[in-house]
């Protein structure tokens, strides 16, 4: 008979975690996750969702962790950090910024870290599979019910003595782990984070409303809403305001910047980006959400990026312009057009002696 291997503790994948870059870990109940059931139901009801899927498409399944493993016992929450440092970011004519988060694959790498450890626990005869960015479950609750830290009013958990700057992962597994406590609530009276989102999508503490959020809107597929044009200024992929304006965020992610891996770049040339075929932009892109795995939607927000932020006159910029607004794809076409009225209107407050912004 094949015997068991032993069951690893709490501490021995902490200790390995740690050594993948992996800096928080604590332990919920493997129970519904009623308080994100609820949000998913009332937010999709209200709107608040848009059309988003992800763990809004099935909140049965989503929030319940039996439904992805049978028989499950706890639930391991892990977090990652990703951003070293918040330096200020050069900003250049032309250039699109790319959010910290998805400038690596740092998901990947928390996945791979979180999938060896479920194989230790599979091995002392348990059921565990892996979970980061999963529709299967909703991260935030798990981790917050693990005690990993509280809920910002940006709706994001910020990790305690770390700031939010960091991914969630888990494993859900028939063992059975102890359990950590949730953190209080770390917000206190600051509410700096509201009002610095450029769209006024936080429209509650805790609640975004990604019809205005410019990191959905981003991933979202089709038509660009023309009143948030100019607010998504040099953004390609992703929205780090709410984060960058946030105190504890900022003061304290240099403490988690030993842990991590190479960062990729922080902006990319959008004109190149226009020039490059599919495949290439699968190739360097393709890690991210791409609805449908089309990267129509990177090149629609590479041209809100240079009708924001190019040089008024750039005769390349106006070049490529012209070729989409007149080109056959009408979706790029009528964004090249606001593009280059954008590039105009620039120019004229320019010429005027105001900022080019
Ligand atoms: C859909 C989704 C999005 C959507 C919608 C975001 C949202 N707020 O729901 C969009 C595309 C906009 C998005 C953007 C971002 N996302 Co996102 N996203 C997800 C995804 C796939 C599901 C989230 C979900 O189910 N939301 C459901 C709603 C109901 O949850 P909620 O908004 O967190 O609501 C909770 C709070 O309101 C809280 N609550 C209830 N009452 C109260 C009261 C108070 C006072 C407070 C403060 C809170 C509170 O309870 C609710 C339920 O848990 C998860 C991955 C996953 N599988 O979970 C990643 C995830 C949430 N995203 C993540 C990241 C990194 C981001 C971005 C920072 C990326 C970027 N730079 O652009 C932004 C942040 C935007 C923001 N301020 O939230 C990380 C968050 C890490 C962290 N530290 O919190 C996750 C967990 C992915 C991961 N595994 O790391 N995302
Ligand atoms: S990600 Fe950007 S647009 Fe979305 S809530 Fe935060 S600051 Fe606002
Ligand atoms: S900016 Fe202030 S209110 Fe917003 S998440 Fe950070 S600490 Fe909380």
């Amino acid at each position: 008979m094949r015997r068991n291997a032993p069951l690893p503790t709490l501490d021995e994948i902490r200790d390995r975690l740690r050594e993948q870059g992996i800096t928080a870990l604590g332990v919920a109940p493997a129970e519904v996750l009623d308080r994100a059931r609820s949000a998913l139901n009332e937010r999709r009801a209200d709107g608040l969702a848009d059309s988003m899927e992800f763990t809004y498409r099935d909140p049965e399944r989503s929030t319940d962790p039996q439904r992805a493993v049978d028989g499950a016992c706890s639930i391991i929450v892990a977090a990652m950090p990703y951003a070293a440092g918040v330096e200020p970011e050069p900003v250049r004519p032309g250039w699109a910024r790319v959010a910290r988060y998805a400038r690596a694959d740092h998901y990947e790498d928390l996945r791979r870290a979180l999938r060896a450890e479920a194989r230790l626990i599979r091995a002392a005869g348990h059921r565990a599979v892996a979970f980061a960015d999963d529709n299967s479950l909703v991260d935030r609750e798990a981790a917050y019910l693990g005690g990993l830290g509280w809920f910002g009013r940006n709706a994001n958990l910020l990790i305690s003595g770390a700031g939010s700057f960091f991914i969630l992962g888990s494993i859900i597994t028939t063992a059975d782990y102890p359990r950590s406590e949730p953190v209080a609530d770390g917000c206190g009276t600051c509410s700096r984070c509201e009002p610095a989102c450029p769209t006024g999508a936080i429209v509650a503490p805790g609640v975004i409303d990604a019809r205005r959020c410019l990191a959905w809107l981003m991933q979202k597929p089709g038509t660009f809403p023309v009143e948030y044009r100019e607010a998504l200024e040099d953004r390609l992929y992703g929205c780090d305001d709410c984060q960058e304006a946030c105190p504890p965020t900022v003061r304290l992610s240099p403490r988690s910047a030993v842990a991590v891996g190479a960062s990729g770049p922080s902006h990319v040339d959008a004109l190149e980006l226009l020039a490059s075929d599919d495949e290439t932009l699968l190739d360097r892109h393709g890690r991210w959400y791409l609805a449908d795995r089309d990267p129509t939607w990177l090149r629609r927000n590479a041209v809100i990026v240079l009708g924001n932020t190019a040089t008024p006159g750039d005769e390349a910029v106006v070049e490529v312009l012209e070729r989409l607004a007149e080109g056959d794809e009408a979706m790029l076409a009528e964004h090249a057009r606001w593009s280059l009225e954008r590039l105009t209107e620039r120019g004229r407050v320019e010429m005027l002696g105001g900022p080019a912004r």
